[in-house]
Order: structure tokens, then C-alpha cells, then sequence
């Protein structure tokens, strides 16, 4: 017996778009897009800051089904990146599916299925919720005092204001992961005075960023093989198994060569020893999701380019002062501090069987059998949820992998063999005692502060490379899951 179910997707981004078209594809369900944004593509569309790119291959940050042989350069500007989900968007004719400006308040399993109440208070219902409503999304304002004060203009990355005056303006930028490095690497050419505020240094892997010439782009369109080399062959997936060897395995001798590749940069790249002293981290390379970037250290040498290491003291008016007692006259701020980082699809309020809610289950830090399934938490699927691998990996590969998956739970319920799963408390349990237990023996667990630890410091991350995730989601192992029957629920 075939049943058509129907599925709610929260979020348009990279993972939601990957379902719906997928869903489209089998043709066999009825499903709908709540993105709450008034435009889609995540993380592509709300990040627009200068400098913007992604810090994984153009070509292996690409839907496998789908390579793109114009991506304009190796690592790809994040606007071409969001026009790239725009157009993929069209070509499965997926548009009419996805909702936009329409955020979604509260979820509810209620009478063996999930009622959905949307901001303007429609109410929806569905046999299946995919939660693909991003890991880094709600930015981290940080409690620095006197914030609230300056004069000036003041904004998160996440939400770049146009207005504000960079162009030989004194700016300063806070925050140096990915992000605040992109900003200063970009800015370090237009403004006049730049200062970056580091609280703590980063480990800098050097890349080659460069633009793919016309005959290169033709190449690949004539043939896709080509595409192919690049994100499969040899040479990529063995960077690859390196850096996933390091990682969970800070003793090998992959990590040691990391070591010495991001502490040679630091030798050779910064001229002057007070700088090059003061840009050194005292924790281990990869601790801290390791930087990606060819730029830096050229644009902290630039004339007008200071670097503050270190605390601030505190915002005033018109500037910044820093511990020592130092003033920074600023007429821009710029506040590179990261994301919520626990905070997935809350808030958003999900309720599962007898009342429990996902802020009760994640009271301590969030969690889910293998970053998807949660129990008490029927037909509730995560793309790219809590605990997944984050490493520098491509988060599209995840979503796929993660995808197939979920596949062969949905065709449980298609079949008609299933009414609901999720998975057993058992399971899960299980679980989260093996991944905690090994991620305490990868690199992010080598004493520093990052955005990978959960509240007890320990990495709330696949504690894995990919090969081994992928083989681990092959298949869903079905006795982990509480599989109800129709019959039970009547
Ligand atoms: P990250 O990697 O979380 O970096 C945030 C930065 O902001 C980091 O340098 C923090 O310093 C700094 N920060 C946060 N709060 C403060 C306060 N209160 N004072 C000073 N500095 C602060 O975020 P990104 O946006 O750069 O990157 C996020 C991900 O996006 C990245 O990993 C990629 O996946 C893409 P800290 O290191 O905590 O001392």
C-alpha cells in the first residue's frame, strides 16, 4: 500500500532546497517550504559581507547532481554562490513550492501527526517535518560594554550595512574567525585606518585563491570529467583523509605536517617580529575550525592595518578602547562574532509526544542520533542538525549524505509500513556516550575556546572523517528505531 504523505521543509537554504527537489524528484509526496527570509539560499543570502567566499572548493561545495562549470574562481564569492542555489532553484521548478516570509512559529505532533503554526497564523499540517534550518544563523552580539554607545554605525556580518562608511573611514573590525579574517582581508584596501580586534590569534592554512580563465570554464562544460577530477580525484580527497586524519588524531604525523605548513606561513608571511609574536595562537592548528586564507597576513601588513590582541575594555562613543588603555577612533564598527551556536531550528518551538519539547531535551546542549533523528520526536528529520560533522568539510556533502538517509525512513512511511519513527531513547543514548567519548580524543578537544564545544567543552561533533560517516549512514540500522505501525496509533 502506497501512501502519499506530506512533508513540511523549514528553511530554503542549501539543505531545504536539497529535500524539496529531491521530493520533487520521487514525485510521490506532497511537501511545501517554509523559509522565513524574504529571499532564499540560508547562509548565502543573509551573509554579504565584503570578502565573502567559501572556504571549501567551488567545485566540492557544488550538489553533486548538479557541478556548475562557471563557478568564476576556486573558492567561490558567496554571491555567486547564492545565485547558483537561485538557479537550481529554477531548474528543478521548485519555486512554487517554497513560501517565502513565512516563519514558523511552533510545531506540534499532535493526533499521530504534526501541526505547524506559522507566524501570520496559518496553520499547516504534515506526516513529516525536516528541520534544514541552518547551523550558524543567529548572530552573536557580544557583551562588550558600552556597545550600545557608539555613535557610529554598528552591525553583525551577518547583516552588512550598505550605508556605512568604509571607504577611507577609520573602521575597526572585532572578531577574527573566518569571517572577521575575510572582512579585514577585504577591507584592508579601503579603508582608510582598519584595526582588528582578536581576542584570541587564529592559525592561518595558506590557499591559492585564483579566478578559473574562460578556456578553463569551457573545458569544463565540454566535459564534465573534468569537474569530476577535481572534487574526486586523487589529489582533493586526499587533502581530505589527511585533514580528517589530523583531526581526529592530533598525535599523527598528518597533524604534525599541518602544524608545520600553518606555523611556516606565520614565519615567512609576517615580516616583523613583534607582529608575528603577537599573531601567534598557543593552541594547537585545527583546534578552532582552522582559517582558510591567502590574504591575511598581507592585509595586517599593510599601511593603516593594526591588529589588537586581546580584550576589549570597552565601546565609547566614538571608538574603542582596549585593555591596555588604548583608544581607537572609529567611525564604523564591525562586529565579526560568530552565531548562537545551539540554537538550530530554536526558537522555534517543537513539541514532541507527551508534551517534551526540544528545549527540554536539549537543556544541556543540543544532540540527535546521528545529527538527525530525536526521540520522542516522530517523523522529525535534521539536515546538517546538531552534532554532525563540521569539521572543513563540504556541509552539501553532509546534507546528501544525510538526505539518502532520511530516504529510506520516508519510504518506510510511503510504503505504508510505518505510521512513525523515531529513533529509541536507547539508541540514541548509546549513541551520544560513543560520539562524545571519541570526539574528546579529536584536535577540537586540545584546550581552546571554539564554537565546536558544547557546555561541557566537549566537541558536539561527528567524531570521524567522512568516509566513515558516509558508511555510517548508508543504511539506517531500523532496530535503533521505534517503528510504529498505523494500527498502534488508532
Ligand atoms: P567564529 O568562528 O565563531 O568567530 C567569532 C570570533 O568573534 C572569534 O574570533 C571570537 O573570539 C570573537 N568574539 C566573540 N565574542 C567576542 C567578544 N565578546 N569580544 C571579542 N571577540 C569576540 O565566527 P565566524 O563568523 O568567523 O565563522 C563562523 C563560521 O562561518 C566558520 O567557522 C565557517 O564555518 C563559516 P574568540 O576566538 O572566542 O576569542
Amino acid at each position: 500500500m502506497i501512501k502519499r504523505i506530506r512533508v513540511i521543509i523549514i528553511g530554503a537554504g542549501m539543505a531545504g532546497i536539497l529535500a524539496a527537489l529531491k521530493l520533487k524528484q520521487r514525485g510521490d509526496t506532497d511537501f511545501i517550504v517554509y523559509e522565513k527570509a524574504d529571499a532564499l539560499g540560508g547562509t548565502w543570502k543573509h551573509n554579504r559581507y565584503p570578502g565573502l567566499s567559501c572556504d571549501v572548493p567551488a567545485h566540492a561545495y557544488t550538489y553533486s547532481f548538479a557541478p556548475n562549470p562557471d563557478w568564476s574562481a576556486v573558492y567561490a564569492p558567496g554571491d555567486e554562490i547564492r545565485q547558483y542555489f537561485e538557479a537550481i532553484v529554477d531548474r528543478y521548478d521548485i519555486r512554487p513550492f517554497i513560501h517565502l516570509n513565512q516563519e514558523v512559529k511552533q510545531c506540534e505532533w499532535v493526533n499521530g501527526g504534526w501541526t505547524v503554526t506559522v507566524a501570520d497564523g496559518h496553520v499547516d499540517h504534515a506526516d513529516v517535518l525536516i528541520a534544514a534550518s541552518g547551523v550558524l544563523h543567529h548572530p552573536n552580539v557580544p557583551k562588550i560594554p558600552g556597545l550600545q554607545n557608539f555613535e557610529g554605525p554598528v552591525f553583525h556580518s551577518a547583516a552588512w550595512n550598505d550605508g556605512a562608511q568604509i571607504d577611507d573611514a577609520n573602521v575597526g573590525v572585532i572578531g577574527c574567525g573566518s569571517t572577521g579574517v575575510q572582512i579585514v582581508s577585504a577591507l584592508s584596501v579601503r579603508a582608510r585606518n582598519l584595526v582588528h580586534f582578536c581576542r584570541t590569534p587564529q592559525w592561518i592554512m595558506p590557499i591559492r585563491q585564483r579566478s578559473y580563465s574562460e578556456e578553463e570554464k569551457e573545458g569544463f562544460r565540454a566535459d564534465e570529467g573534468m569537474i569530476d577530477a577535481l572534487r574526486y580525484g586523487d589529489k582533493y580527497q586526499a587533502v581530505l583523509r589527511r585533514f580528517e586524519a589530523a583531526v581526529t588524531n592530533p598525535d599523527s604525523p598528518e597533524m604534525a605536517e599541518i602544524e608545520q605548513i600553518v606555523r611556516e606561513n606565520l614565519e615567512t608571511s609576517v615580516r616583523d617580529e613583534a607582529l608575528r609574536e603577537k599573531l601567534r595562537p598557543n593552541y594547537r592548528a585545527a583546534c578552532k575550525r582552522l582559517i582558510f586564507s591567502g590574504e591575511y597576513y598581507d592585509a595586517v601588513q599593510q599601511p593603516g592595518v593594526h591588529v589588537e590582541i586581546g580584550e576589549i575594555e570597552a565601546v565609547e562613543p566614538r571608538g574603542v578602547r582596549t585593555r591596555d588603555g588604548h583608544f581607537h577612533e572609529l567611525d564604523t564598527l564591525v562586529l565579526a562574532t560568530g552565531f548562537a551556536v545551539d540554537r538550530f531550528i530554536r526558537p522555534t518551538r517543537v513539541i514532541g509526544r507527551n508534551g517534551v519539547t526540544l528545549d527540554d531535551v536539549w537543556v544541556r546542549h543540543p544532540s540527535a542520533y546521528y545529527a538527525v533523528s530525536v526521540p520522542d520526536f516522530p517523523n522529525f528529520f535534521m539536515l546538517n542538525g546538531p552534532s554532525g560533522p563540521v569539521g572543513n568539510f563540504s556541509l552539501i556533502d553532509v546534507a546528501e549524505i544525510q538526505w539518502q538517509y532520511i530516504e529510506q525512513l520516508l519510504d518506510l512511511l510511503i510504503e505504508g509500513r510505518a505510521h512513525d519513527i523515531a529513533v529509541t531513547p536507547r539508541a540514541f543514548e548509546a549513541y551520544e556516550q560513543w560520539r562524545a567519548a571519541e570526539a574528546r580524543h579529536t584536535v577540537f578537544a586540545t584546550g581552546c575556546s571554539s564554537w565546536y564545544l558544547d557546555d561541557q567543552g566537549i566537541p558536539n561533533t561527528w567524531p570521524k572523517g567522512l568516509p566513515e560517516f558516509r558508511e555510517a549512514m548508508a543504511k539506517p540500522l531500523f532496530e535503533d528505531y521505534e517503528i510504529r505501525s498505523t494500527a498502534a496509533v488508532q
